[in-house]
């Protein structure tokens, strides 16, 4: 009757073609025995070759969903993805800063795998301002923290783990910086080369969440996702879904 596991809040938006976003996070609380909860901050009508349109909630709606969720459901730990825009951030920001002795990684997605931006510029500073300090990790990919540093991001206060799956080499290199520690830790592995890993730093901060939930260490919670995250994107290579970057499979 009082079997546990973690729930985890999920702060993001809505890939109608079921690769990223939304979609990908339930499919990975599901593999990892956690339970999704989620707010949905935009909807998008994209597929596998690129995003048609994004049609982001009201801060009322999003403010909403995050109130029933906790009034009655105990957070473990919270993912947040898409934001999109300032009115997004804002409702999400003050959540979190009631929630914020919850673990907390924030993907801040700035574009999509086809390019397609998922942040506007001008939510940036906001970004960077009113989320990033609740986070306790932050997971942009290269350009993503190209981007963030731009805008005035101070990588020596955050923990953050810039992923290196974008990159053309035969080596993924992935680095996590501890602020505490002053320290930066380098996972490698393999790279897989398929064009099926849309969705994959969504899944990949998702994973991370699940597992600080479950009580795991910054280091070691990053590099169980790694794994979970390198061994779907190998299962998931060769399988035909449209004619763009299809997702992984778990
Ligand atoms: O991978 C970043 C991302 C996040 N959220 C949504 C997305 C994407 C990429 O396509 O569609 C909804």
């Amino acid at each position: 009757m009082n079997y546990k596991r973690p729930n985890i809040l999920i702060i993001a938006g809505s890939d109608s073609g079921g690769c990223a976003g939304i979609q990908t996070d339930i499919k990975v609380c599901q593999h990892l025995d956690a339970h999704a909860c989620t707010a949905i901050t935009a909807i998008t009508a994209q597929n596998t070759k690129g995003v048609d349109a994004i049609y982001p909630l009201s801060f009322k709606a999003i403010q909403t969903q995050l109130t029933s969720i906790s009034s009655d459901i105990q957070i473990d730990a919270i993912k947040i993805g898409m934001l999109f825009n300032q009115e997004i951030i804002d409702a999400v920001s003050n959540f979190c800063h009631e929630y914020c002795h919850l673990p907390i990684v924030i993907d801040p997605v700035c574009v999509a795998t086809s390019g397609d931006r998922l942040l506007e510029p001008s939510a940036i500073k906001s970004l960077i301002k009113k989320l990033l300090p609740y986070a306790c990790l932050i997971t942009p990919n290269f350009e993503e923290y190209q981007t963030l540093l731009s805008y005035g991001f101070n990588k020596d206060s955050h923990n953050h783990l810039i992923t290196g799956g974008d990159s053309n080499n035969d080596t993924v290199y992935d680095r996590l910086f501890l602020k505490d520690r002053k320290k930066l830790i380098e996972f490698q592995h393999a790279k897989i080369q398929t064009k099926n890993t849309h969705g994959s730093g969504c899944s990949l901060s998702t994973a991370i969440a699940i597992n600080l939930a479950n009580g795991f260490p910054i280091t070691i919670s990053v590099k169980k996702a790694i794994d979970t995250i390198y061994l779907a994107i190998k299962k998931g290579r060769d399988y035909f879904i449209g004619h763009g970057c299809g997702p992984l499979k778990f």
